[in-house]
């Protein structure tokens, strides 16, 4: 009965999904994507790479214990949340040859914050953990975006929204290398989650720094142009995202095989 329960849920989840998907492609019949239309191309390959990692996630979650479930879900989330806004943002792109800012800041208002609970997750997974952790890395991600959009938009001056996104940034560099989640990662002795764990920490020190090196080039020394910004950005996102998800996911295998 759970069983068939949970199947019937996923079904519709995945309907939801390809409707929201196949609606938001309705106006591809006014401009279609351009063969030489590359960063339009990168737009598309993303959509459906997120796709992709959605369903797989979804359906992984099934296949590791209890406690990894949620996070295995969240990764879910992420690429299924990026799913929908790139099928937006490619929409704005392909038609109207418009940076899709407004999506990106939103889509990543809400991922952004999601992946970092990973670190939370996965360490409330295998011991206690204070919520402290939680609340101290949401404001800074909240801190990075909003600087990183009032720069964008050009609410504020673009160095000013620059260096109040570093704050924000290095400060979740600090809280999960020196701060409370690192220390509690460091006395959890469990080798599969100081792995991911060290993964983890690695993508949102190397990868995310793209992001940076993409605005200060983009709206600092004027050096790229808005298509070399947008595959910049595109490029960042799938690593971050999907790469991301699947550190998660094999760490819950790990841990669920050995029934740690
Ligand atoms: C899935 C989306 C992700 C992981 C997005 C991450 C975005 C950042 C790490 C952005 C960082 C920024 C700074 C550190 C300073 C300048 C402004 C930002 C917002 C580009």
């Amino acid at each position: 009965m759970r069983e068939f329960f949970m199947k019937t849920l996923k079904t519709l989840a995945f309907a939801a999904i390809a409707l929201i998907g196949a609606s938001t492609g309705a106006n591809a019949a006014e401009a279609f994507l351009a063969t030489d239309d590359f960063v339009g191309i990168s737009f598309w390959l993303i959509s459906m790479g997120m796709l992709a990692a959605t369903a797989f996630f979804f359906m992984e979650q099934a296949n590791v214990s209890t406690q990894w479930r949620k996070s295995v879900n969240v990764a879910g989330l992420v690429t299924g949340i990026a799913f929908i806004h790139y099928m937006y943002m490619r929409a704005v792109w392909v038609e109207t040859g418009d940076t899709p800012t407004v999506y990106r800041y939103i889509d990543w208002l809400i991922t952004v914050p999601l992946q970092l609970v990973e670190f939370y997750l996965i360490l409330a997974a295998v011991r206690k953990v204070p919520t402290g952790i939680f609340w101290r890395i949401l404001i800074g991600s909240i801190v990075m975006l909003v600087g990183g959009y009032a720069g964008e938009a050009g609410f504020i001056n673009a160095m000013l929204g620059f260096i109040i996104g570093m704050a924000g940034w290095i400060y979740i560099l600090y809280e999960i290398f020196s701060g409370e989640a690192g220390k509690s990662m460091a006395k959890s002795g469990n080798k599969s989650l100081v792995t991911a764990f060290s993964a983890l920490r690695m993508i949102v020190t190397v990868g995310w720094a793209i992001y940076p090196l993409g605005y200060v080039f983009g709206y600092l020394t004027g050096g790229i142009d808005a298509n070399s910004l947008n595959v910049i950005y595109n490029l960042a996102d799938f690593v971050n995202k999907i790469a991301f998800g699947l550190i998660i996911w094999s760490c819950a295998v790990a841990n669920s095989s050995k029934r740690a």
